[in-house]
């Protein structure tokens, strides 16, 4: 074999941001930007020579010619086997699930989520370990330091490797296995739910939508839901996996799902309706004119944990990431299970997933999971609502209004302001953090302060730590504001906003969203003073 090294000049700007490395597909194309951050995986990932790789993406413009990239200096640097989705695809959970199965070194796993694709669209990578999850900080910081002193990467001359076919093939020393993407996660997911329940479901006069958004789920879907579980064909919408997702944002939210919303509306609505996103971690889940947020969906699924044939006998804790409704607490409070508050990010479920600590875990931003992989998993979310609902043959309103009569309602919503200037947004947070000491005891719009603080986490099983992790303030009724920037954008900086009140009074349960936080959503506008620092008086998003 012929292994080459290539000289190359380190950048500064390839430091992972919540979940991977991402950037406009134009950068990760030209002077070697793509093989300088793989270089630094394998230059730091030591366990990778001589171990397995899994290797997928959704499907996005640059994909194909990455994963080829990405297998030509894998052989180079000592990998010794490969094992690819045809046609170089995986979801993301089902890479997490494969790397699982074949007790892999780990997985990069090729993807900007539900960032548009396309030419001007993004692109992304991220490294996963072991154990399938998102890699720590610790790791990702290894890496990035790497990125900074690289000076030279390694390939092989060779063509190609067909990843059309399922099959074996060598490039080089390495061996290359290509694998159906659906497979293992779909045996996986059949092991988990009650797919007879939900078949006679699906068998009777319930109708559902799935929303692929041209994204990678498409094929997951129409084999589970329309081969497997029998849904109707035309299930599965927008099914056909495009490198440019239609020219759409492939995220599953109320916005850029609109198709599928409307077709929950009116009389002619559907019973249940979800979508995913574009690596298909992500999920929407609606009833017939109803949305379930995020959180809910987590604190309702951790109530009905035990109608999933792997969950009978009950879960040992739940958990989720700090700006997500504490819905889930009551849950967990009440039911006598543990639970846990994390910073944003996935990767910081995974030590409490290993430990056993938790089952289920989510994310306001349309993440939801369990044990079962190390990832945030759409389809897994979609089949628990199914399962769900085929055991308690309500409704998804009655559902979840039965819910909030039990455990109370946190209204919620996030506020998002877009690509807006980064100097701004890091001074409205510098301001903000400089005023926490003084806000406890004093009142704002009616209503006192009882704790500010800026969000730090010490990982319970590690005992690794993570500063800066949002700014928190919490008042009297129980109300809370969580300001934080994203990190996941590619233009400028995102602000974002999370709104939450509590309301245990079932007559008061039923206002819209935004109504019920009016006061607080005035309350976060002057503390921080968005319209004066960031020249915005509406959010761009509101979920
Ligand atoms: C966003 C979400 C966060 C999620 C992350 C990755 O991060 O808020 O909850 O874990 O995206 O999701 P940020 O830093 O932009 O707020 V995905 O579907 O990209 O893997
Ligand atoms: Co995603």
């Amino acid at each position: 074999m012929t292994v080459i090294t290539i000289p190359t000049q380190p950048f500064q700007d390839q430091r992972p941001g919540t979940s991977g490395l991402r950037k406009r597909v134009d950068r990760f194309r030209h002077d070697n930007y793509l093989q300088n951050f793989v270089q630094a995986v394998f230059d730091t990932q030591r366990e990778l020579v001589g171990g397995t790789l899994v290797l997928g993406g959704d499907g996005r413009f640059f994909n194909r010619e990455a994963i080829q990239i990405i297998l030509r200096m894998a052989a180079a640097n000592g990998v010794d086997r490969a094992i690819v989705g045809q046609n170089g695809l995986l979801s993301t959970p089902a890479a997490s699930c494969v790397i699982r199965k074949y007790a892999a070194a780990g997985g990069l796993i090729l993807s900007a989520s539900h960032n548009p694709g396309g030419p001007d669209g993004d692109f992304g990578i991220k490294f996963n370990t072991a154990n399938g999850g998102p890699a720590p900080e610790g790791v990702t910081e290894a890496i990035y330091g790497r990125t900074l002193e690289i000076a030279e990467y390694h390939s092989i001359e060779s063509g190609d490797v067909c990843l059309d076919q399922v099959g074996s093939h060598t490039a080089a020393q390495m061996q290359v296995e290509v694998v159906d993407p659906v497979r293992d996660y779909a045996e996986l997911m059949a092991s988990i739910f009650d797919f007879g329940a939900i078949r006679a479901l699906l068998a009777g006069d319930f109708r559902m939508r799935f929303d692929a958004m041209h994204a990678i789920t498409g094929p997951y879907a129409k084999r589970i839901l329309e081969e497997q579980l029998g849904a109707a064909p035309g299930t599965v919408i927008n099914g056909e996996p495009l490198e440019d997702f239609g020219g759409h944002h492939p995220d599953p939210n109320l916005v850029h799902a609109a198709e599928l919303v409307a077709m929950t509306k009116g009389l002619d609505g559907v019973d249940f309706a979800a979508a995913s996103d574009g690596d298909g971690d992500r999920n929407m889940i609606l009833g017939r004119d109803f949305f379930v947020t995020p959180s809910d969906s987590l604190a309702v699924l951790a109530a009905n944990a035990t109608l999933i044939p792997a969950h009978r006998s009950g879960i040992p804790g739940a958990a989720r990431s700090m700006p997500t409704s504490q819905a889930v607490d009551r849950v967990a409070a009440a039911i006598g299970i543990k639970h846990f508050e994390t910073p944003t990010g996935w990767k910081f479920f995974g030590n409490l997933l290993d430990a056993g600590e938790i089952a289920f875990c989510g994310e306001e931003s349309f993440g939801t999971g369990s044990n079962h992989v190390r990832e945030k998993d759409g389809l897994w979310a979609v089949l628990a609502w199914l399962n769900v609902l085929a055991v308690r043959g309500q409704s998804v309103a009655e559902i979840v209004t039965e819910h909030w009569r039990e455990y109370g309602r946190n209204y919620y919503s996030r506020h998002d302001y877009e690509e807006i200037e980064s100097g701004a947004a890091e001074d409205l947070m510098a301001q903000l953090r400089a005023r926490l000491q003084g806000l406890p005891g004093s009142l704002l719009g009616g209503l006192e302060v009882t704790y500010a603080d800026d969000f730090r986490y010490t990982d319970p099983i590690d005992g690794s730590s993570s500063e800066h992790q949002g700014v928190r303030v919490g008042f009297n009724d129980g109300s809370r504001i969580v300001f934080r920037l994203s990190g996941t954008g590619t233009v400028g900086a995102t602000l974002r906003v999370y709104l939450e009140a509590f309301e245990p009074h079932p007559e008061k349960q039923q206002l819209d969203p935004q109504d019920a936080l009016a006061s607080l959503i005035t309350i976060a506008n002057d503390l921080a003073q968005i319209e004066q620092r960031i020249g915005r008086s509406t959010p761009d998003v509101i979920t």
